[in-house]
């Protein structure tokens, strides 16, 4: 195995490539997805793979081999709790033949759509590139040998004790009561700290000149859509931009790397509404790289023309208000943990159209590229979330990881309809006096890389009064757990509690509030009358109570928007306020109803039935 060693390795690290993967005349892609050789590292190894290089060996013949399934989180797979609870590296690997009859000059790329938290990745032995922060694709240029089987190892480790952002604070214990190099991890967040290749990975193709990245601005005051293009182009090339009307009709055609495109006269606009308000129609950018007359490259990028602006009170999608009727969710389900999987990803679609949900928060991380292609599709509503939850610290080091990801996430996500608004964080203790620079300096990023969206944070453990950030922001959102989590079992104050509260905010930032997360845990199948906590009562007295105190600030214009806490109920980490995890979902984590699903269905219904 070592002679792979030998074989040459160009590693390019494509920052800010937000292209998904696509096959056309003029590129390809092969998936890498299915087992893949396993090794765990001791739990106190600290990197025995690194010392002993593991990537340059062949794991299928380590005797503590096994296989896990990419994509998936390798959490819940065994019966083992010392991988489920596993903190620190895991080593994947993989061989992959590249076939003779991809073009000599090809460039090839490996392409990671999700890996938690931190990776380093190599090819045939050789380090060609590593990336921190999960939940964001990366990809690295690589050269592959069509004569040799090509090995690629991936070193995954699920903390970066470095940082507080995600996944968490570490507590070494001593002491002849605990055993030799005992710690605790305690993250900053109750979701399970999925980990391993969580999204799918692809080898992709393209010819020597290729595009990296595209930005849409879709204009309707003047039927245009300016574009701008980058990548690696031959100084001969030539690169063209064209709009392909929804049913797939050329409609305009520039030449350049960037332009505006006009449509014609003639041309009806279409616009994408959210679901409920019209129809998703999705035109399409082609960009198309020619060297003497030939295609070399080729991609279709699909947009919406859509505006999102606000005023002091609400949300307006294409000029209109928009009251957003939603969920805070997680990419969760049963034996795949965080891993992407287009079955769950289609149920959860479907049971939330069936509830007569409009939008979504993409809680507490970016979800999968395919979920926000669907959510075009659909119209669904989305709020994309920065993986920074709880963020206490407010350091430099935080700040330049935490605007990295914040750019990588709108560089891939920007071109989507369906995203409305970035949220910076959530739950970040913004009560303190150096949270404001560091919220400060991001949202100026956020502004500058897309002046097209609003911003929002969601704030938690701080208030209206001692708040030092809601100002920056053009959109607030708050989570409140009155009922719950504040004067649990006194249903009677929740109406009066989340209106003052609310209307305090508002009087104070003059800004739309979405109320993000309310609700409680509820056992599925757990009935009490009178209600009780955990039972399936209480979780729709608490929601009938909120939506009062909602309807009476909906018609003062308080409030843009409600979201339910949560979808579905959701694996975390053990602790005493958790049952096998967190069962505020209205569905549960197989997303069977409870009974509050029926409650919200009924409201969410009634608006769409009322227009909103
Ligand atoms: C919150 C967090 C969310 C938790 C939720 C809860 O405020 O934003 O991540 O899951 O509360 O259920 O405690």
């Amino acid at each position: 195995m070592s002679r792979l060693g030998h074989l040459l390795v160009l590693g390019l690290f494509v920052l800010g490539d937000g292209l998904f993967v696509q096959r056309n005349a003029a590129r390809d892609f092969h998936s890498l997805d299915g087992l893949w050789t396993f090794v765990r590292e001791p739990r106190n190894s600290n990197g025995i793979g690194f010392a002993e290089k593991w990537y340059e060996r062949d794991l299928r013949q380590f005797k503590n081999a096994t296989v896990m399934p990419v994509p998936s989180a390798y959490n819940d797979l065994t019966a083992d709790s010392r991988v489920r609870d596993h903190v620190g590296w895991v080593w994947y690997q993989t061989q992959y033949s590249k076939p003779v009859f991809v073009p000599k000059n090809a460039r090839t790329f490996l392409r990671f759509s999700s890996v938690n938290y931190y990776a380093e990745v190599f090819v045939n032995g050789m380090l060609i590139g590593s990336h921190v922060g999960g939940h964001l694709p990366f990809e690295f240029e690589v050269k592959m040998s069509c004569e040799h089987v090509n090995s690629i190892t991936v070193a995954v480790n699920n903390t970066l004790s470095h940082s507080t952002i995600p996944p968490g604070e570490f507590q070494y214990k001593t002491g002849e009561m605990y055993p030799k190099g005992f710690f605790t991890q305690t993250p900053g967040f109750d979701f399970f700290n999925y980990a391993g290749i969580l999204r799918s990975v692809y080898v992709v193709f393209t010819g020597p000149s290729f595009i990296k990245e595209i930005k849409i601005q879709p204009n309707m005051e003047n039927k245009s859509v300016s574009y701008s293009t980058n990548g690696d182009f031959c100084p001969s090339c030539m690169v063209t931009g064209t709009v392909l009307d929804p049913s797939g009709r050329p409609i305009t055609l520039q030449a350049g790397t960037f332009g505006t495109l006009h449509l014609s006269e003639a041309h009806k606009l279409q616009l994408w509404w959210p679901r409920g308000y019209g129809d998703q129609p999705l035109y399409t950018l082609r960009v198309t790289v020619l060297k003497d007359g030939q295609v070399v490259d080729l991609y279709d990028e699909q947009f919406g023309f859509r505006t999102v602006s606000w005023t002091s009170d609400h949300l307006l999608i294409n000029g209109k208000r928009f009251y957003c009727l939603g969920f805070g969710m997680h990419e969760d389900s049963e034996l795949h943990g965080r891993g992407y999987d287009p079955v769950v990803m289609i149920k959860d679609f479907n049971m939330l159209e069936w509830m007569a949900g409009n939008c979504y928060r993409t809680s507490h991380y970016p979800y999968s590229e395919e979920r926000a292609r669907e959510a075009d599709r659909r119209g669904i509503v989305v709020i994309t979330e920065t993986p920074a939850v709880g963020m206490k610290v407010f350091n430099s080091q935080n700040q330049k990881l935490h605007g990295q990801m914040l750019q990588e996430m709108i560089a891939r996500d920007r071109n989507h309809p369906s995203t409305v608004m970035w949220s910076i964080s959530n739950e970040p203790w913004t009560d303190k006096k150096e949270s404001r620079q560091y919220y400060k300096d991001l949202i100026d990023i956020a502004h500058l890389v897309d002046p097209s969206r609003p911003v929002t944070m969601v704030y938690g453990p701080t208030g209206y009064s001692n708040d030092v950030t809601a100002d920056l922001v053009d959109i607030i959102c708050v989570n409140r757990y009155y009922g719950w989590y504040i004067n649990m079992g006194y249903l009677q104050t929740i109406n009066a509690s989340v209106v003052y509260d609310l209307t305090q905010w508002k009087k104070k930032f003059k800004r739309p509030i979405i109320l993000t997360e309310y609700g409680a845990d509820s056992i599925a199948g757990l009935y009490q009358e009178p209600s009780v906590d955990f039972s399936e009562q209480y979780q729709v007295d608490l929601m009938r109570q909120t939506h009062l105190a909602f309807d009476t600030l909906r018609k003062k214009n308080v409030l843009a928007g409600e979201m339910i806490w949560n979808f579905a109920d959701f694996m975390t980490a053990q602790g005493i306020t958790r049952a096998v995890g967190n069962h505020k979902g209205v569905l549960t984590r197989s997303r069977q109803p409870k009974r509050a699903a029926y409650i919200l269905k009924q409201r969410y219904e009634s608006f769409r039935n009322n227009s909103y």
